[in-house]
């Protein structure tokens, strides 16, 4: 096998960077010989109103699984991300928003001014009898009020849970009902890429499916004419201006929720992943600091989405609890062309850049020169995440946007994680194209056998990728079902965190993710669950059955292919095709658009009923050659037909 090319950092980028090889060796070795020592340390990163006692408390023993991580401590979220700034920094920009048009005026809010709107909006939740612990569903586009009402919540100790914009109503309506949220904070209308999209109207029809007493609170952000409820629907930002600019924060317990986010899982119903308050605090700081390595003054900015991990801990509550000025970006990378992620970069200095190789594969697909007529020598350091990234797409991130100057960390992390997990430190660890390279501080990755369940110690080593321990950024439960969250993840590999993913080590150590081994996957950077495609395809009154995996796709990274069986008496058509491409968007959002729809007289099933998956996904990616064992199937000539009519042929 020929080695893979390493990719070390310059001298002078080690000279000045927050963490070198030495230092990444002694503060490993620190973190997980004695984690009390090591936390009690790097907790101070963050400002406790009342100090805790216990550093750790964890049991990943099935079925007692629990994880807590500095109780006793009391602490706000928003006051580490706003208010012991002020004294220092506050006419220092916080957030640049930079606007869906490139024309329209970017704003830059600072510290001082984030103070008095996050005040002003927890005053307005207030206002509509919002408490400690009571969940707002956070449905909003890419505007400074999303953080404000983020922060606002953690102000006064509501817990929030964004639903991505691009979400359906059916979708946003089974999170307000799972969550029981008392509120959704929407906006009239949300321009992207030159379209809009209609908040307020899906608001409207989500809540045709949620109890009556959920308040709607209304961001006019493009002053679109919308339907108006008079005793349900509030003006925000009316209502902000009648309030007072200052609210007291809630002290709140460092087990506290902060936060639910709805993920994806193997089964059809998403799942609400539930994050601390201190824990997570301090995970998404303090991993923001070093694998950025952010230093004080530079420009950083995280082209993700609110709606996604990503957005909540890179955008918002990391940066800001290190006092950054971060970018807030309401556009799409394309519009309205190729350069706008560059041309961005340039008007703003941005000094820190992370986006998905999905973005990075599109906009490498569309020629060079709209990378080479921006001025990049602002960038320093440049993050992926959210899937593998293929070395083509990572040689053209690191050789034409960061003209080989600029260390690439490709950070491997999940939903349930809070936060980074395996990423190279850019002063520390000399990367490889497609790796993410070594364990965070106080992370203890191991690979397991899948068969037998045991570690292999030995490298190189392939299996499933676990966690032997618990980090402070770790998720605690699934919303309202500890047991699933004992099920899901501690279940398989008794004893440890199971990731879902696959991985490999080679002989230096690294580690290679190489995808979900489970029913999820993986589109332009977005987790879906195969099953939540495939209920909601049998929902539609001509399908009678329905099957869906993922295949390679060129720019998405994975495809949704989906098998289809309809009714007795329907016709297949091109006509059926799109309506049930449309019934998905529909049902899930556009994210969820099937890429390819194949009619399938049949399914390959097991004698028992159970669908053959395997087959099916051989089928999607085109090597139908190699099926391995088929011995169980009922009915074997179902799987020459799939064959036959194949949809992916290259
Ligand atoms: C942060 C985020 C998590 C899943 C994860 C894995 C994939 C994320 C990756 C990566 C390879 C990376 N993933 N980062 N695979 N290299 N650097 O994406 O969270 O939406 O929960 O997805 O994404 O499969 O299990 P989430």
């Amino acid at each position: 096998m020929t080695k893979t090319k390493t990719y070390a950092p310059s001298e002078d980028f080690v000279a000045k960077a927050h963490i070198d090889a030495a230092k990444y060796e002694e503060m490993y070795a620190a973190s997980v010989e004695n984690p009390e020592a090591f936390w009690t340390e790097h907790a101070k990163r963050i400002d406790w109103i009342e100090p805790f006692k216990t550093v750790k408390n964890v049991s990943f023993a099935h079925p007692d699984v629990s994880i807590k991580w500095f109780e006793e401590g009391q602490l706000n979220v928003s006051v580490n991300c706003i208010d012991r700034h002020l004294e220092t920094r506050g006419d220092q920009t916080a957030i640049i928003w930079e606007p869906d048009n490139p024309d329209d005026e970017a704003l830059h809010i600072t510290y001082r001014e984030l103070h008095e709107k996050v005040c002003r909006m927890a005053n307005v939740l207030l206002s509509q009898g919002i408490m400690r612990g009571d969940r707002v569903v956070i449905y909003l586009p890419m505007i400074p009020e999303a953080a404000y009402a983020m922060l606002a919540c953690a102000r006064i100790g509501a817990i929030h849970s964004i639903v991505f914009a691009g979400f359906s109503p059916d979708a946003l309506a089974n999170r307000i009902n799972d969550s029981g949220a008392k509120a959704v904070i929407t906006a009239d209308t949300a321009p992207r890429g030159g379209k809009r999209t209609a908040l307020k109207s899906n608001t409207d029809a989500a809540l045709l499916h949620c109890s009556d007493k959920v308040r709607c609170l209304v961001v006019k952000h493009t002053g679109d004419q919308t339907t108006w409820i008079d005793d349900r629907d509030v003006d925000v930002k009316a209502m902000m201006q009648q309030v007072g600019p200052d609210c007291p924060p809630r002290p709140m317990g460092a087990e506290d929720p902060l936060f639910v986010l709805y993920t994806s899982g193997s089964t059809g119903k998403p799942k609400g992943v539930v994050h601390s308050s201190g824990g997570y605090l301090v995970w998404a700081a303090m991993t923001h600091e070093y694998v950025f390595d952010y230093h004080e003054g530079d420009i950083y900015w995280c082209a993700a989405d609110v709606g996604w991990v990503t957005g909540h801990s890179y955008i918002v509550y990391g940066p800001l609890a290190n006092g950054a000025t971060t970018l807030m970006f309401e556009g799409v990378p394309t519009y309205p062309d190729a350069s706008r992620f560059w041309q961005t970069i340039e008007k703003h200095k941005v000094n820190q850049f992370y986006t998905a190789p999905t973005a990075l594969r599109a906009l490498m697909g569309q020629g060079n020169d709209f990378v080479t007529k921006s001025d990049l020598s602002s960038l320093k350091v440049l993050g992926t995440v959210g899937e593998p990234i293929n070395p083509e797409a990572w040689n053209w991130y690191n050789d034409i946007v960061g003209k080989g100057n600029c260390p690439i960390v490709d950070t491997w992390w999940q939903t349930e994680t809070g936060g980074h997990l395996l990423t190279p430190l850019p002063g520390a660890i000399a990367t490889k194209p497609g790796s993410a390279t070594l364990p965070f501080f106080g992370v203890q990755p191991v690979i397991l056998d899948p068969q037998t369940g045991e570690e292999i110690t030995t490298n190189p080593a392939e299996g499933v990728l676990c966690m032997k321990d618990s980090w402070p950024g770790q998720m605690r439960t699934v919303y309202g079902d500890h047991e699933r969250f004992v099920k899901t993840y501690f279940s398989d590999y008794k004893g440890y965190y199971f990731s879902g993913d696959g991985c490999r080590r080679d002989e230096d150590g690294y580690y290679w993710i190489t995808g979900r081994v489970d029913d999820v996957i993986n589109v332009s950077g977005h987790r879906m669950g195969t099953a939540e495609v495939e209920s909601a395809l049998v929902a539609h009154a001509k399908v009678s059955e329905a099957a869906v995996v993922g295949y390679p796709h060129e720019v998405k990274g994975q495809g949704i292919y989906c098998y289809v069986t309809l009714m007795n008496g329907q016709e297949p058509s091109e006509d059926l095709r799109k309506e049930l491409r449309d019934w998905v968007r529909k049902e899930i959002g556009p994210i969820a658009s099937p890429d390819l729809i194949q009619w399938a007289p049949g399914l390959p099933k097991t004698r028992s009923g159970k669908i053959m998956r395997r087959i099916l996904r051989k089928i999607a990616e085109n090597d139908y050659g190699a099926l391995g064992d088929t011995s169980t199937l009922a009915e074997p000539a179902v799987v020459d037909d799939l064959i036959e009519n194949r949809m992916n042929r290259s």
